[in-house]
């Protein structure tokens, strides 16, 4: 389903799509979620009456700390990249925290490739697959890579993020023969332009579903989402039992193996850096939230 606010495009098991509305107020739905529908066809009075349970849920967090359901029923986060806009890998990382800790698969996927990426992006990509993070190259332009994509696609539901710019419709109307995605146009500036503006969520041919979003500046993912020990980094995690402290949060600590691993270069000093980044952000945003919720 899709979500407009209150209200929301349904589709039924058959194909068919109705707009439903929520039944009350309590009830809350994001694009992905399953869904009870009752009403009479005849009338187009639908209403969505009941939210199936959640296989998985993606949540960011709002100014004030609070968890903002994005997708349900995600198995896999697609975050795209491109040589222009030019990456934003702290904001790849928080995307990937985000899946990791929600139990969502994620694959960094590096659209325009034949624009050819400069060294550094290659290298910091290469750094993130050494964590053991998924990772295609393609080109929605030119076809490369887009039959190993739609391998790797087929039975996931999966939503498309990233920038603004890098591709997500585009990527969506070669995986989606007839989808009708706004496809936009990259401004001078290398900024993007927001182009898609509601998630919608398609069926793609060879099994499985593909939410197109709209692009971001930022994200944060909510903080009482996020794994409290690794906060999602695969490296942190797979480090963290050679530490000296169970609770060692990897900061200050003496006898952190995830700060000698920095030392010795084994850990990229950027993600470790992202790491401290993303726990100052869930700090901040905990203590926004009542004391009960912390
Ligand atoms: N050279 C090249 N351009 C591409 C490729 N894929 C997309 N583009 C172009 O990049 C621009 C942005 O594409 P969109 O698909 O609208 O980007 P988006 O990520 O959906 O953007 P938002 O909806 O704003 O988040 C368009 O001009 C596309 O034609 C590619 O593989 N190579
Ligand atoms: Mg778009
Ligand atoms: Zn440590």
């Amino acid at each position: 389903m899709v979500s407009h606010g209150a209200s929301a495009r349904v589709r039924f098991d058959d194909g068919t799509e109705v707009l439903a509305r929520a039944a009350g107020r309590n009830l809350q739905f994001v694009c992905g979620d399953e869904v009870v529908c009752t009403g009479d066809g005849q009338h187009a009075q639908w209403q969505v009456s009941e939210v199936s349970v959640r296989r998985s849920a993606l949540y960011r967090s709002n100014a004030r700390g609070r968890a903002e359901l994005v997708a349900a029923n995600l198995t896999l986060l697609v975050v795209v990249v491109a040589p222009r806009p030019e990456p934003d890998l702290f904001l790849v990382d928080r995307y990937l925290a985000a899946a990791a800790s929600s139990s969502i698969g994620a694959l960094l996927l590096a659209n325009k490739a034949e624009l050819g990426f400069t060294p550094g992006a290659r290298a910091e990509m290469a750094a993130l697959a050494a964590t053991g993070c998924a990772a295609l190259q393609c080109s929605a332009a030119s076809g490369l890579g887009l039959d190993e994509l739609r391998l790797r696609l087929r039975a996931e539901t999966v939503m498309l993020v990233g920038q603004s710019g890098v591709g997500k419709s585009s990527l969506l109307r070669a995986l989606v023969p007839g989808a009708q995605a706004a496809v936009g146009i990259l401004l001078k500036s290398d900024e993007g332009r927001h182009t898609t503006s509601a998630a919608h969520l398609y069926t793609l041919p060879d099994g499985g579903a593909l939410i197109d979003s709209p692009g971001v500046r930022d994200f944060a993912p909510a903080p009482e989402a996020l794994d409290a020990r690794t906060l999602g980094f695969a490296e942190v995690a797979a480090l963290a039992p050679q530490c000296r402290f169970a609770d060692c949060q990897h900061l200050q600590e003496p006898h952190c193996a995830v700060r000698a691993a920095v030392d010795m270069g084994t850990m990229s000093a950027r993600r470790y850096e992202s790491y401290r980044r993303l726990r100052r952000l869930r700090d901040q945003l905990l203590s926004r939230l009542p004391p009960g919720r912390r």
